[in-house]
């Protein structure tokens, strides 16, 4: 009787950690391409060198176009390849309508943008327009105050304090944890702000020049071709017209008084304004998608608090991006989180995104550690389960399908400047240079990805095993990646619902069905024991054998075998896409 009354608890436990949390569409949605695609995101300086100076150009993507036909990728995102000196890898414009000289010329660009829509690939140009350059001959003339640039950027006296000492006008703090978010310039006599890097100053939005500014390179960009815009640090755009000081960051205990986050931003980041010159812009990519029908896609980086991040959407009446990227894989998951965990993760963007708006998923990008570092490498191919085979958009980091790791940076050989800026004993924590290695193609020297003397950041020491050419031969993550990307154009991807399960503490679970199509079950093992799963109480829908249709390269299972829906073994960080036909 009492393993009787256990037994039902167990079920009851189980059906309550099941959830319905998307319908579906129905058959008449015609998803938009980038609703279909993956977005994959080219970190230039680190895909291909075409003229062996040690760093990434234009040329070299334009050669590898073939890569993206190959893994079934059609729309890719650069990171900042306009005029730019550098001191934060491009996110630092001097000129929003010039190449820099690095990447190659605007012909070169021309070049890609033919080549790759004649493989039918999108492409999404990264803009950076919360700053420009120290070097952008907009601050120069600013700093001299010549008409119109004088209030281009945000300028300020600054305030003496009680020993008559100058001051910045209040306590914001860069990003990159060097203090003050406010630089004195001796030539103007005033402060500037920058939240980011000093060489990085705030364009001032609030000045119509500057916005018309900003549209017009947009305008220019889209007439040389480009499928849309990823924009950078949005949520940085405006801040508090008063200037009040920030209040304490509640978690900001172990923290130094010049680390960002021991503020809590609350006025320099998601001001109203914010969000309607988002809207402009997405009217903008909406007006030209008029002249051909194609949608110009509107993304935006945003790290902010939840409801703010959602509110980029916008809605239906007054859009705002097609979307804000999805950070919660970066942000709210780690190694030591558990299946509910991750459930509520799911539920919580699909259940708060504004009616009628489009999911996606994130592992990665070149400010955060790669999924097989972060995570572990044998879990590679649950997350492309995951991200792929979900509602919603997936964005990949150039290198992830090949699930390498981030490759060990010295403080010597360091040169990001967030890392420089906190010095030796801290640099490991703050640095992104581990996360930005040349793409390993193949086992020739640099991994193929230069012919040039030198790197210009390492290249992974496993580029000898982990590259395109070698996971061609075996079963790899780039194999899974591969099929993952093929099996999300089935309609049950396209239409089907979500349902999410937790189905023990380490084992994640979704099924997606829609009408007479093969209903897909997908089963994750975060745990480090191996997991044997049932699922007749879980899904009673499901018959008795299941077929295996992806499997990780560490699952024992390859595709096609046969398993009972009863008993499934699930090794520590494997993961199954099993099938019902
Ligand atoms: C910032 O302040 C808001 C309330 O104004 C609070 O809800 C939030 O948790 C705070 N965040 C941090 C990081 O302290
Ligand atoms: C503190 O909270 C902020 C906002 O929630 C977060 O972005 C930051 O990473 C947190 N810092 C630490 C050290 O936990
Ligand atoms: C976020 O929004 C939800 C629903 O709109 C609300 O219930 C919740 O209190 C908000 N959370 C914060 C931290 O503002
Ligand atoms: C859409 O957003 C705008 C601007 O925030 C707001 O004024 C309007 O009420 C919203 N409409 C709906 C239907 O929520
Ligand atoms: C590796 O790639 C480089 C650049 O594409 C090429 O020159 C080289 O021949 C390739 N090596 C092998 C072994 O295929
Ligand atoms: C992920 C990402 O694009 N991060 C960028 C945010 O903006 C700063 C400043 O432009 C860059 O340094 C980051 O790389
Ligand atoms: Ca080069
Ligand atoms: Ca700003």
């Amino acid at each position: 009787m009492i393993k009787e009354i256990i037994f039902l608890v167990l079920i009851l436990i189980q059906i309550i950690n099941c959830e319905l949390i998307y319908s579906g569409q129905d058959a008449s949605f015609n998803p938009d391409w980038w609703q279909k695609e993956i977005i994959y995101q080219i970190y230039v300086r680190s895909f291909k060198d075409s003229d062996g100076d040690g760093i990434g150009d234009l040329r070299g993507i334009t050669e590898q176009v073939e890569h993206f036909s190959n893994i079934g990728v059609s729309a890719i995102w650069l990171t900042p390849i306009y005029q730019t000196p550098g001191v934060d890898f491009g996110y630092d414009i001097s000129d929003f309508e010039r190449i820099d000289e690095t990447f190659g010329t605007m012909s070169d660009f021309d070049n890609l943008v033919v080549t790759y829509h004649r493989y039918g690939i999108k492409i999404i140009l990264d803009f950076v327009p919360n700053h420009t350059s120290d070097k952008h001959v907009w601050f120069k003339k600013s700093v001299q105050r010549i008409a119109p640039y004088t209030d281009y950027y945000i300028w300020h006296d600054g305030i003496k304090n009680s020993e008559g000492k100058r001051m910045p006008p209040n306590n914001w703090l860069s990003v990159f944890n060097s203090g003050s978010a406010w630089k004195w310039n001796e030539q103007r006599n005033q402060y500037y702000l920058h939240q980011f890097l000093e060489e990085q100053p705030d364009l001032n939005f609030r000045n119509p020049n500057v916005v018309h500014e900003i549209r017009k390179a947009l305008y220019f960009w889209l007439e040389r071709g480009v499928d849309g815009f990823r924009l950078d640090s949005a949520n940085f755009l405006f801040e508090s017209k008063d200037l009040s000081n920030e209040p304490k960051a509640e978690n900001n205990t172990n923290m130094k008084d010049t680390d960002y986050y021991s503020l809590n931003h609350t006025y320099t980041i998601d001001q109203p304004e914010t969000y309607e010159l988002h809207h402009t812009w997405r009217e903008l990519l909406d007006e030209y998608k008029e002249k051909d029908g194609s949608t110009r896609l509107l993304v935006v980086e945003c790290y902010s608090p939840f409801n703010q991040t959602m509110k980029y959407y916008g809605n239906s009446t007054v859009p705002g991006a097609h979307f804000p990227f999805n950070f919660m894989l970066i942000i709210n998951f780690n190694r030591q989180s558990n299946a509910n965990q991750l459930q509520t993760l799911v539920t919580k963007w699909i259940k708060n995104m504004p009616k009628g708006m489009w999911p996606n998923w994130v592992l990665g990008n070149h400010d955060n550690s790669r999924i097989a570092s972060r995570f572990d490498p044998m879990l590679v191919d649950g997350l492309h389960m995951f991200q792929m085979l979900l509602p919603g958009t997936p964005v990949t980091y150039y290198g992830d399908e090949l699930g390498i790791r981030d490759t060990f940076v010295r403080w010597d050989q360091t040169i990001d400047k967030g890392a420089l800026n906190v010095g030796p004993e801290r640099y490991e924590k703050f640095t992104r240079d581990p996360v930005r290695a040349p793409f390993p193609w193949n086992y020739s020297i640099h991994g193929g990805f230069s012919y040039g003397e030198k790197t210009w950041l390492p290249v992974s020491p496993d580029y000898w095993k982990d590259n395109v050419q070698s996971e061609e031969k075996y079963k790899s993550h780039l194999k899974t990646y591969k099929q993952l990307t093929d099996l999300r154009k089935k309609p049950t991807f396209t239409h089907g619902n979500l349902h999410v399960y937790t189905i023990s503490d380490w084992v994640f679970g979704f099924s997606r069905s829609y009408t007479d199509h093969p209903t897909y079950v997908v089963l994750i093992n975060l745990g480090s024991e191996m997991e044997i799963i049932n699922l007749r109480h879980i899904r009673r829908s499901l018959p008795e054998i299941l077929m295996v249709k992806v499997s990780s390269i560490n699952s024992g299972f390859v595709t096609g075998n046969l398993v009972s829906r009863e008993y499934i073994t699930l090794r520590p960080k494997a993961a199954l896409t099993l099938t019902t036909s």
